[in-house]
């Protein structure tokens, strides 16, 4: 038999579990702060998504990019030569103050897809990641708009629209980091890993989601339903 106040403590948790993160639907698993920070460790696991630097212009592709803890964010770099810094919003064009932020390097390609790639994965999903190319030439590549986001914060002035507008009021030049990559790893995805004889994974192409959050929303929610009730019978 199920006593009323169960069901009383049941119902009055579920808009809390439904309500916050639409983008990133939490997963419970049996503690309550997992349905505050969402863990990334649904059933789904970890994905993958490819962001185009420079492919339709002077622009990212897409740059508005949602991703979980552990999801793998792979830039791929289009003529003639760009490359990937994190700023902080409130100044773009350069690199993040803490010296920490992510640097790809510039990875040139004359024609089609760079031969390298640049990988990054997230580590916390709850901290937005602002990002520009700091390419200069023939004129500021984040001055024109060249930017992007990770894991835009909800309901806050700090859109990516209004970040790009502070990128367009920023005279002179843009500035890359010195010194090498930072914060992610450049690849070089046609480099053989296979040793030789063995079947050649030919035609198929890397694993790839655009996030899909909306998609699995239904089945996590049913996941983390049964994970709150089960918490609440311990
Ligand atoms: C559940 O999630 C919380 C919050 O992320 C984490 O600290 C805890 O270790 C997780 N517990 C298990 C059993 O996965
Ligand atoms: C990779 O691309 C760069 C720039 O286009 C080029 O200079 C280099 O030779 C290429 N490397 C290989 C192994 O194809
Ligand atoms: C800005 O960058 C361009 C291209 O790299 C360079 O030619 C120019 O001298 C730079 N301007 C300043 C003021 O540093
Ligand atoms: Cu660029």
């Amino acid at each position: 038999m199920v006593s009323t106040s169960f069901v009383a403590v049941v119902f009055s948790a579920l808009p809390l579990a439904f309500a916050s993160y639409p983008a990133a639907y939490p997963v419970a698993n049996g503690t309550a702060t997992s349905a505050v920070y969402p863990t990334g460790t649904g059933s789904a696991g970890p994905s993958k998504q490819t962001v185009s630097v420079g492919k339709d212009g002077l622009v990212f592709t897409p740059d508005t990019i949602h991703a979980k803890k552990g999801d793998e964010i792979v830039f791929e770099f289009f003529p003639k030569n760009h490359a990937v810094v994190e700023a902080d919003f409130n100044n773009p064009c350069n690199p993040s103050a803490d010296g920490k932020g992510i640097f790809s390097g510039f990875i040139p390609s004359a024609a089609g897809r760079a031969n390298k790639t640049f990988t990054v994965t997230i580590e916390d999903d709850q901290k937005p990641i602002w990002l520009y190319c700091p390419q200069n030439n023939p004129k500021p590549h984040c001055v024109a708009g060249m930017v992007a986001v990770i894991n835009p914060p909800q309901y806050s002035h700090n859109t990516l629209n209004a970040f790009r507008m502070k990128a367009a009021l920023v005279t002179g030049n843009a500035t890359a980091p010195s010194g090498g990559p930072t914060g992610g790893q450049v690849t070089t995805p046609g480099a053989p890993s296979t040793p030789s004889g063995s079947p050649s994974p030919s035609g198929s192409s890397p694993e790839e989601s655009t996030g899909g959050a909306g998609s699995s929303l239904a089945a996590n929610g049913l996941v983390g339903l049964v994970g709150l009730f089960a918490a609440l019978m311990l």
